[in-house]
């Protein structure tokens, strides 16, 4: 009798395989107008190149680039747009670099053209809920970040209340999700869940969802998580954004001691290090 053996790396596109059995770091490479000094096309994307060269040699496994912001009260941009500041990059990051590219996206005709670019993760806020998103999505074969949201960026955050504990709403939403996918005819070895901290969310309910972020492994994917400089750690520690680095580090070594296998992150060097510490300490005595 032969016995099949669960697959032990993620496939992301033609060339990266993600070891599913450690963690992993996803360095965050915004190409929004507000994140480099404009000094030209050309000079954005070097500048973006140098970015992402940079957390790659930090440790950062992926890179996640994105052309729309999705802070709370951000209003989306068109797709033209978002693919002209999306597409350059990708083609560079993984033409020049060779890297992994996820990139954060909920529009159909970015999908299918980064996919062709090279890219080998999408990573959909609104999971794959745009028309037309389903079905580019799983035309591209690429794994799928499924989060949970409700409503849009622009309104989410205006007074989020749930009839039912936060974990069981974010948990049901994302088994909703996983289904639609499924019947979409897309393997479950190509998704990834996220509970989607800071959408939609107050901070009572950030808190209690990292408290209880085992919670969601009984839906058995893997767990990515997104925390880096967000508003829980502002209202909790009362920090600016740019004084988030040690509450983001130690909301990601609870996320990795909980089970969360990719960490979404603007610092890469202090997150690998936590995440790689935290790790080192789960994996004693194996
Ligand atoms: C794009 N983006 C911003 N925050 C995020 C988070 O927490 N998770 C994911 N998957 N994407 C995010």
């Amino acid at each position: 009798m032969t016995m099949s053996k669960a697959a032990t790396f993620m496939s992301c596109g033609d060339h990266h395989q993600l070891s599913l059995e450690c963690p992993h770091v996803m360095g965050i490479l915004n190409v929004t107008p507000d994140s480099f000094s404009d000094g030209g096309q050309h000079a954005v994307a070097d500048a973006a190149l140098r970015r992402a060269e940079k957390m790659l040699l930090e440790g950062a496994s992926i890179i996640d680039v994105g052309g729309e912001s999705t802070r709370p009260g951000a209003t989306p941009v068109g797709v033209q747009q978002e693919m002209d500041r999306v597409l350059p990059i990708v083609e560079r990051l993984t033409g020049e670099l060779g890297a992994l590219v996820s990139v954060d996206t909920s529009a159909p005709e970015i999908m299918t053209a980064v996919a062709s670019a090279g890219a080998g993760m999408i990573n959909d806020v609104r999971s794959l809920r745009r028309p037309g998103a389903l079905e580019a999505a799983a035309a591209t074969g690429l794994p799928i970040c499924l989060m949970h949201m409700v409503g849009e960026p622009d309104n989410m955050q205006n007074d989020p209340r749930y009839a039912r504990p936060v974990e069981d709403e974010v948990a049901a939403f994302l088994a909703q999700q996983i289904e639609r996918c499924l019947n979409a005819g897309i393997a479950g070895e190509r998704l990834l869940v996220d509970p989607g901290f800071g959408f939609a969310k107050t901070l009572a309910h950030n808190l209690r969802l990292m408290n209880r972020l085992e919670y969601l492994q009984r839906l058995g994917y893997p767990l990515l998580v997104g925390t880096s400089r967000k508003g829980m750690i502002g209202r909790a520690l009362s920090r600016e954004v740019d004084e988030r680095l040690y509450g983001g580090l130690a909301l990601t070594t609870l996320a990795i001691s909980k089970g969360a296998w990719i960490i979404r992150t603007h610092d890469v060097a202090a997150s690998a290090d936590a995440v790689g510490m935290t790790s080192a300490v789960l994996k004693e005595g194996k």
